[in-house]
């Protein structure tokens, strides 16, 4: 997984938007962005790396999407708005990339600036409770993600307003940003 500044640019969302400037593991961790990476093996040992990685962290449920046109047809593009529009969850958003690849677009809270992160097969990533963020498949157009869940999966996204500043799980997680400042 590599991750850069959004260049702010206009043009396709699926373009990489690269601003050149690379955002480090640390600065991803200050903002509470964690990622792995368990290569999909022909054996299927993936599989029990990422049972490991569900059991520490308690994730009890998981299913197994494909986005793209062959699976989504004329709704791809109407998915795809949806993912792309700035939003929070009330509980992590944990996905495990199995095929193809695609952008998270995360919010620097700080700087208010996007950070992108190309996910590729194997790479796992967990995005706090709380923090703003976005989706677009990249210029491949397709992928197959596997999204965990802790207990049942909470699937709202609330896009990003007044009502999401003042919503609890976002007064948590800006106020977890500021203990460690
Ligand atoms: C979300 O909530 O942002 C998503 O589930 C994005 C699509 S998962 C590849
Ligand atoms: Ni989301």
């Amino acid at each position: 997984m590599r991750a850069y500044y959004f260049d702010n640019l206009p043009g396709d969302q699926r373009l990489p938007h690269d601003s050149g400037n690379s955002v480090s593991d640390e600065t991803l961790k200050s903002i509470g962005v964690l990622h792995w990476h368990i290569p999909i093996d022909e054996e299927g040992l993936y599989e029990r790396k990422v049972d490991e990685v569900a059991q520490e962290r308690n994730y009890k449920n998981r299913d197994v999407i494909a986005i793209s046109k062959e699976s989504l047809g004329d709704q791809l593009e109407v998915k795809l708005k949806t993912f792309y529009h700035e939003h929070m969850h009330e509980d992590e958003e944990i996905r495990y990339i199995m095929k193809g690849s695609g952008f998270f677009d995360v919010r620097e809270h700080d700087t208010e600036s996007w950070i992108r992160c190309h996910m590729g097969a194997g790479d796992l990533m967990v995005l706090p409770a709380g923090i703003y963020h976005r989706f677009t498949l990249d210029e491949n157009n397709a992928v197959r993600t596997m999204r965990l869940f802790k207990d049942e999966p909470k699937w709202i996204a609330y896009n990003r307003g007044p009502e999401t500043d003042a919503n609890q799980y976002r007064v948590d997680y800006v106020n977890s940003l500021q203990t460690v400042a």
